[in-house]
């Protein structure tokens, strides 16, 4: 039983999805999704939980292929379409999946793999065959594997069931009160919590539809709100940061227009890191909106938010969500129980099990405190752990690449703050004492991690604290940045 897309019949010719200039309905979605489903099962009755790896622009395709998946019996592991080649390599094969679909757009980056790994590479355009019976699948099936970084070394599969994704979609539909008329702007990376459940499943639940961009642009999204073709939207800091820059590049009759199409919004949401009150403030400037922050994570989905009516105070995060409980711990970390929380860490049972308490809650890593009743982030357990852009980086993933350089003898990666990104990351070097070409290292860099995991700042050991990278704590290589 999927609710998600069983509730799709219900809204049949409605608009799901619009993407590259198309319309797609409900029944479009339930017949393409079927045709894929049959296609994967080519003759068999279930998947049974195999990895299915996709890698497709955000739009139609990827939400039929997605949802075919689950009709099937697989699991959904979708791989992001800006990573390198390295980075894609290490989820397929963490996983082991079995097929990995993909568009034209992605051959080249895909190639070197055909013939590497044992999985099936197989062109997603006309995907499909003949609707087949399909199976029963229960709630508490694997779902969907997602990959985030954590304090140890390589990204982790966080395996969620049907069960974990309907609470989190569920509990957000009920807070931010969704309905049927609503249509929100995509241009959130559909490999993470935030584009998947908040923006996408949360609409398709609702009878709503989704808009798509094909990429991120300031000037796209203003257009889209100026024009009025959306009422909903959700981003991370950066991006509303990006807009109200482009916003004050504009024409005063533009930004006229602009302002006037966003006062009729419903609901504009902020989170994936901290919302600075400068940009909440600057942004209800602009479009009268107050943005309501809400505070989440990969493992759990949406835990805490500010309320859809009442006090939507800077700063803070709000109250737990319906369904989901919250501990501090004595030093303040967070901790959370509730069916909204992952599963297990794929492949990793001692990392899942460092995670929970031996009371079973999830440690989330990120200290508050509770102050006149909404919670307040103060910041991570661990300085190893950046957010940039929102998205989470591990910095000991970094170290690891940079000491396979040939010149690199030791190295330190720290987040350094930044009002545009949140957190930019800085790297410290030891070098063997030759000339490095810093472009040259980026571009090797940059064949090895995700963009967003660059370094944008360097500084050498002539410049560090002290002489000795090991004798050097975070908080010293940080001030050095300064
Ligand atoms: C890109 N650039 C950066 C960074 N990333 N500079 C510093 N730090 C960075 N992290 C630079 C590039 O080098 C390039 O520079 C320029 O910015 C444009 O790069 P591009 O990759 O095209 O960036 P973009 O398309 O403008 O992307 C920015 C973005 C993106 C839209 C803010 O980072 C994004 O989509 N972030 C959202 C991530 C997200 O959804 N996280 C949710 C996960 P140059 O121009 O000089 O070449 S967290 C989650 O799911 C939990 C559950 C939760 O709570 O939500
Ligand atoms: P990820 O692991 O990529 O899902 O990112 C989850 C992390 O993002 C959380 O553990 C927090 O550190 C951070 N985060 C999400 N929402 C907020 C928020 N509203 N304020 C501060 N940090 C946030």
């Amino acid at each position: 039983m999927l609710t998600l897309i069983d509730r799709a019949a219900a809204f049949g010719p409605r608009t799901a999805v619009v993407s590259a200039g198309r319309d797609y309905t409900y029944q479009q979605l339930l017949d393409r999704s079927a045709r894929i489903a049959a296609a994967l099962l080519a003759g068999a009755t279930d998947l049974k939980e195999e990895r299915i790896a996709f890698l497709v622009p955000p739009g139609f395709d990827y939400v039929a292929i997605q949802w075919g998946i689950w009709r099937a019996g697989g699991i959904a592991v979708p791989l992001c379409t800006k990573h390198p080649t390295l980075s894609l390599r290490y989820v397929i094969e963490d996983t082991a999946a079995r097929t990995v679909l993909y568009t034209k757009w992605f051959a080249d980056k895909l190639a070197p793999l055909f013939t590497e790994l044992p999985a099936d590479f197989i062109r997603a355009e006309d995907y499909g065959s003949a609707p087949t019976a399909l199976p029963d699948v229960a709630p508490d099936r694997r779902a969907m594997i997602l990959y985030t970084s954590g304090t140890t070394g390589r990204p982790k599969g966080v395996v969620t069931t049907h069960a974990n994704t309907e609470a989190q979609i569920t509990a957000l539909v009920k807070a931010w009160q969704w309905s049927a008329d609503d249509r929100i702007l995509n241009i959130l990376p559909l490999h993470h919590v935030h584009g998947i459940i908040n923006v996408l499943s949360c609409a398709l639940w609702s009878g709503a539809c989704c808009v798509f961009l094909p990429r991120f642009s300031e000037g796209a999204v203003l257009e889209v709100f100026r024009r009025g073709e959306v009422n909903v939207f959700m981003a991370v800091p950066t991006i509303y940061y990006k807009l109200i820059h482009h916003y004050h590049s504009l024409l005063e009759v533009e930004q006229r227009e602009i302002s006037a199409a966003l006062r009729k919004f419903r609901l504009m949401v902020s989170g994936s890191a901290a919302l600075p009150v400068s940009v909440l403030e600057e942004w209800r400037d602009i479009s009268g909106h107050t943005l309501l922050e809400r505070y989440g994570m990969t493992e759990m989905g949406m835990a805490i938010s500010n309320p859809y009516l009442g006090e939507r105070r800077p700063g803070h995060i709000g109250q737990p969500l319906n369904g989901v409980t919250v501990r501090l711990a004595d030093d303040g970390e967070i901790q959370v129980k509730g069916p909204n929380v992952f599963l297990e860490y794929w492949g990793r049972p001692e990392a899942t099990a460092a995670t929970f308490t031996d009371d079973g809650w999830f440690r989330s890593g990120d200290i508050a405190v509770y102050e006149d009743g909404a919670y307040r982030i103060l910041g991570r357990n661990s300085v190893d752990i950046i957010k940039s852009g929102g998205y989470k980086i591990s910095a000991l993933e970094i170290e690891e690449v940079l000491r396979t350089h040939p010149q690199i003898k030791e190295c330190g990666v720290v987040g350094l703050p930044d009002p545009e990104w949140g957190e930019i990351i800085g790297a410290s070097l030891i070098t063997d004492g030759h000339p490095l070409n810093l472009d040259e290292l980026q571009a090797w860099l940059c064949e090895r991690l995700p963009g967003y995991k660059l370094p944008r700042r360097y500084i050498f050991q002539d410049e560090l604290p002290r002489n000795v990278m090991g004798k050097v704590t975070k908080q010293e290589l940080k001030t050095a940045f300064a």
